[in-house]
């Protein structure tokens, strides 16, 4: 009797011990699906963890000008591939048709046009009421932004997405300058980070008015909003992004420019080299195999799918002759600005200058290159992303705030303190930085 008792006793001891090792065993295998989803598996599932780890690869292999981000342009692609894995199961999740192959005709972005300077010309002749220039040297402006059409799958996204465009919305006020926040995917092939080129040609030809579009993306933030550009420099270019002549042309290095803001002219040359820009866009394998070519021949350029950044490099350095001359790569001041090398310096800045520099000393745009915001994420260098996130929308609204009179505590505080006290006569008020009534948004009085 004792002796079944004990071997009951240590049966059951056996199977408590067998339980609590197979819950082990359970959780083990559960940790291990989470880290392969989040290492392996990323070209197909996207996950942040993925892109975090490759940005912090990129980023100690490039300290100085870091201005990758095909992180960003693959997890983006493949965001749009998955639609149907999040929202839960709405009619708006129809199967995609098969992708392009690579013996389909090549991607183009609609019917070809090749008169659209007389085109317009005849438009402004029509319409002498919406010139494309607002006085001598500056041109109407037309900001474009967005996000996709979905939620963020990080809540919290959508929140700085709504920071990003309360920031975009105050500069381009200040500077008179329109905006277009866009949330719809004009052409599915061109899911991601292309999505930007069936927009912008959909703009330039439906907006005439319009000299120049500014793109710029949801991860950049205006850090000075006194800084107007200089559009007396930009007279005889049609294309103006963020970069070295050097970089692109000689070195042909992947990150010689940034394409996360630039300003496009709308002209025939501009729907020449979307034109030219898009073929390597469609997803599936016409933008696998482009990535190859991509990566064989643009510098420090890792493996993975064409992006649109690389494939104006490569535009650019091997059809120099055809595009650079109405090509400005801008570096006198921040059109891109990357975040990594700012967003430590902003106390400093305020404590050695003023807003109105736009350069080292007052970046008029911080990037957040590779930073998602809209991204499911958690670990140390997302908080990172997102605290100097709000830094650098501290640092912008604070110059926005000054005109009413308040400012933030802090960097990192949404609260704010009032910088002066109240007066019955309001408008003897000093503007410091004239950003109320700015000299450069006047409007020509005259015709
Ligand atoms: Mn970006």
């Amino acid at each position: 009797m004792w002796a079944e008792r004990v071997v009951g006793e240590r049966r059951m001891r056996q199977i408590q011990r067998f339980a609590r090792n197979a819950k082990l065993t359970v959780v083990c295998l559960l940790l291990t699906v989470v880290v392969l989803r989040g290492t392996v598996g990323a070209g197909r599932f996207g996950t942040p963890q993925q892109d975090l780890i490759e940005l912090r690869q990129h980023f100690v292999s490039h300290p100085h000008r870091a201005l990758a981000e095909h992180h960003d342009a693959r997890s983006r692609a493949s965001t749009t591939t998955t639609t149907s894995s999040s929202s839960s199961g709405r009619r708006d999740d129809e199967p995609d048709p098969p992708p392009r192959s690579l013996r389909d005709p090549p991607y183009t972005l609609g019917p070809k046009i090749s008169d659209w300077d007389e085109q317009r010309a005849a438009w402004h002749r029509r319409h002498p009421e919406t010139p494309p220039f607002l006085n001598d040297i500056k041109p109407r402006v037309l900001l474009v932004t967005g996000s996709s059409p979905k939620p963020c799958e990080n809540p919290v996204g959508d929140h700085y997405l709504l920071k990003s465009i309360k920031n975009k919305m105050d500069y381009c006020r200040v500077h008179g300058i329109e905006v277009f926040y866009n949330m719809a995917l004009l052409d599915a092939e061109m899911a991601g980070f292309w999505a930007k080129l069936p927009l912008l040609r959909a703009l330039l030809l439906a907006h005439p008015e319009v000299e120049f579009i500014w793109w710029m993306d949801s991860d950049a933030m205006f850090t000075d909003m006194a800084f107007e550009l200089p559009w007396e420099r930009y007279g005889p270019y049609n294309l103006i992004m963020h970069g070295w002549d050097e970089m692109v042309y000689e070195d042909k290095n992947w990150i010689g420019l940034n394409t996360g803001s630039f300003l496009l002219r709308n002209c025939q040359w501009s729907l020449d080299m979307l034109d030219t820009w898009a073929p390597m866009g469609p997803k599936g394998p016409v933008r696998i195999e482009a990535g190859k070519v991509l990566t064989k021949s643009l510098k420090d350029r890792p493996v993975f799918e064409a992006d649109d950044q690389s494939a104006m490099v490569y535009i650019l350095a091997t059809q120099r002759e055809k595009w650079g001359d109405k090509v400005y790569l801008e570096n006198g001041y921040y059109l891109h600005g990357y975040w990594g090398i700012l967003v430590d310096r902003y106390e400093e800045m305020l404590e050695n200058y003023k807003p109105g520099l736009g350069d080292h000393r007052w970046p008029l745009v911080t990037h957040f290159v590779g930073c998602k915001p809209c991204g499911k994420f958690g670990d140390y260098p997302v908080e990172r992303c997102l605290k100097n996130m709000d830094r650098a929308f501290n640092f912008g609204d604070n110059q926005i705030l000054q005109m009413y009179g308040f400012t933030h505590k802090s960097l990192a505080s949404r609260r704010v303190k009032r910088i002066r006290n109240e007066t019955s006569n309001p408008l003897e008020t000093k503007d410091e930085l004239g950003l109320l009534h700015p000299a450069f948004k006047a409007v020509k009085t005259s015709t």
